[in-house]
């Protein structure tokens, strides 16, 4: 049988990772045939909560389950991770600034960002959650010089899925006939999902669908304010929709995207799309061999124009403002 994969999760006793722990272990993530081994980060007051959630693996007798490692501290857990899913991170309390919001996750993705570039295995990659998703994801890659910058994305694959689902839903087919979505931007409400490329049983959406009324004041809001949404009806957040995504995003960035279609990830940008250096920003992207490429050559009118320009111009502004803090 094939060796463990070693697979780090932050944030492992809190609500997505009481979905996304079990998603791993159970082979959603890396197949039926690919053992792994979980290392799992928490805070010390959480890490009793932690034995409990280890207990329930345990009970779950996982055939893929090979061993399951826990600690407060990155330099251990990090310890030869080939996978890295940066779920934990700092919610924004009452009464926090935008700017205390930046500085106490700074303090989290600076540390792991170290952690794992003096610890983690060479191949490593790493997905952060944990919001602010895309700009944390910088603040660990600036701080990890020896791994490869595009070792790091962050999830904009919640969004992407969202969108996908709203859409079909509209057009009355299954989610199976919805293809090249694509999120561009922050996993924020500037996010925009874009039906201009997308397709619905190999026609284009946005023209099949024919209703920029739609487009503009549903579908678009819609799918920025989801997590708002989630909130409102279930009094907490989004838990295992984004643990499904996290294993999804993971999942194709090793095992590759389908043949003929592409997915939403957030990455360090090369300047596609006019999208400046700098950020991790969400783009259309493929998979092949455990290597993502940025979807060239799309045509982006006006009204994407417009609405990646805004995201990105907040991308911008998060990553002025983590710079002026000396957090990259
Ligand atoms: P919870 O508050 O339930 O769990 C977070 C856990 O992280 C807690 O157990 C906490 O102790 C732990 N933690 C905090 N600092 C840590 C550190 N330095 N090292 C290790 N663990 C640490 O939040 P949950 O609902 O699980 O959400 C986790 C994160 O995902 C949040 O930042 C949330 O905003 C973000 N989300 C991101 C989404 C995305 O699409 N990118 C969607 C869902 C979610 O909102």
């Amino acid at each position: 049988t094939n060796a463990p994969v070693k697979v780090a999760v932050t944030g492992a006793a809190g609500q997505i990772c009481y979905s996304l722990l079990f998603r791993i272990a159970s082979g959603s993530l890396l197949g039926p045939d690919q053992p792994v081994e979980l290392r799992l980060l928490e805070i010390t007051p959480a890490l009793k909560a932690l034995e409990g959630v280890v207990m329930e693996l345990d009970d779950c007798a996982f055939p893929l389950l090979s061993s399951v490692h826990i600690g407060d501290d990155p330099n251990d857990v990090f310890e030869g991770v080939n996978l890295a899913m940066l779920v934990g991170a700092r919610p924004r309390s009452k009464g926090m600034e935008r700017s205390d919001l930046l500085e106490a996750n700074g303090a989290i993705f600076t540390a792991q960002g170290k952690a794992l570039n003096d610890h983690a295995a060479d191949d490593v990659k790493v997905l952060i959650t944990g919001n602010p998703a895309n700009t944390n994801a910088l603040i660990a890659m600036r701080n990890a010089p020896d791994i490869p910058a595009e070792r790091f994305n962050a999830l904009t694959r919640l969004d992407h899925n969202r969108a996908v689902a709203q859409v079909a839903a509209k057009a009355g087919v299954p989610v199976t006939e919805v293809t090249h979505m694509t999120v561009w931007g922050n996993h924020s409400a500037t996010q925009y999902p874009d039906l201009f490329h997308t397709e619905i049983g190999g026609r284009n959406a946005a023209e099949l669908i024919d209703d920029q009324a739609w487009i503009e004041n549903e579908f678009l809001p819609t799918v920025q304010k989801r997590g708002a949404a989630i909130i409102e009806a279930r009094g907490s957040s989004s838990a295992a929709s984004a643990a499904n995504a996290t294993v999804e995003h993971m999942r194709d960035w090793v095992l590759g995207t389908p043949e003929g279609d592409w997915v939403s990830m957030s990455v360090p940008s090369d300047g596609s799309y006019g999208v400046q250096e700098g950020i991790i920003s969400s783009f259309p992207c493929t998979v092949t061999d455990g290597e993502y490429s940025i979807v060239q050559g799309l045509e982006i009118d006006d009204f994407s124009r417009a609405k990646i320009d805004a995201s990105v111009a907040e991308l911008v502004e998060e990553r002025d403002a983590v710079t002026s803090l000396g957090l990259i």
